[in-house]
């Protein structure tokens, strides 16, 4: 089985983080194909930045059909272009964010989300309502680390991020944490040994669930919403991207 994780920003580093975490939890007859968009945001911090984001994703997805993808993870946590994606790929598609909050729901009666900027907290509350996981979050507490300053070697972000977890925890009534950025996939572990409740983390929450979906032969639905896009020719620097009857 072939897996590909697909990073929508352009920071190959994080991608090189993410995909280390797939691998550890795929199973042994999996394969995760990494790949990071090669246009776009070198961070996703804002709808600007998710929506330039999505030609970049989009033609990593249209590459795995060519490829022979059976599943794929969209490793941001703005599940950027979840659905677009869906039409274009004949396996299960799945996003970090809908993956964390649906596995949270099910070990935890609540959960809150830890994530970087503060202006990124409305898109998070966004994919809880449209997931149906309002009813689950009890916050979404932001630590104000940019994504590209999570992997800063001198510490910072681990202490911050787990300090807002444990407010979570204290103020917010949380029984669980899900980790609001990809960028965090290499923390979960020592984020929950530090805090002592469940740390889910959605790259790795996304990986087994696209595993499943795809090992039970579930392909994406193409009678309606999902069907592929209908041909037509688009204008200008998009052209690339018209969809064709094939
Ligand atoms: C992510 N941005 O997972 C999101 C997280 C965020 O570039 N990768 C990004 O903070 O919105």
């Amino acid at each position: 089985m072939k897996i590909k994780l697909i990073n929508p920003n352009t920071t190959a580093r994080m991608t090189d983080t993410m995909a280390n975490c797939a691998r550890a939890v795929a199973a042994v007859d999996t394969e995760i194909v990494a790949a990071t968009s090669t246009m776009g945001p070198p961070s996703i911090e804002s709808w600007y930045d998710e929506s330039l984001a999505l030609p970049g994703l989009l033609a990593e997805v249209a590459a795995g059909e060519r490829e022979g993808v059976d599943g794929y993870v969209i490793a941001c946590f703005g599940d950027p272009g979840l659905f677009a994606a869906r039409e274009l790929a004949r396996g299960p598609v799945v996003g970090i964010a809908e993956a964390a909050m649906h596995a949270a729901s099910v070990i935890a009666p609540s959960f809150s989300v830890v994530t970087t900027l503060a202006r990124t907290a409305g898109m998070a509350w966004h994919l809880a309502e449209r997931y149906g996981m309002k009813r689950f979050c009890r916050s979404v507490r932001a630590t104000d680390i940019a994504v590209l300053d999570l992997d800063r070697p001198d510490g910072t972000a681990r202490r911050l991020i787990v300090d807002e977890c444990r407010r979570a925890l204290e103020e917010d009534g949380a029984d669980s944490i899900v980790l609001g950025c990809a960028g965090m996939a290499d923390l979960g572990r020592a984020i929950e040994d530090a805090i002592g409740v469940p740390v889910i983390e959605g790259v790795s929450a996304a990986v087994k669930w696209a595993e499943v979906l795809a090992a039970l032969g579930l392909a994406t639905a193409k009678r309606g919403e999902y069907a592929r896009p209908l041909a037509k020719r688009y204008d200008g620097p998009l052209a690339d991207f018209s969809p064709r009857n094939d």
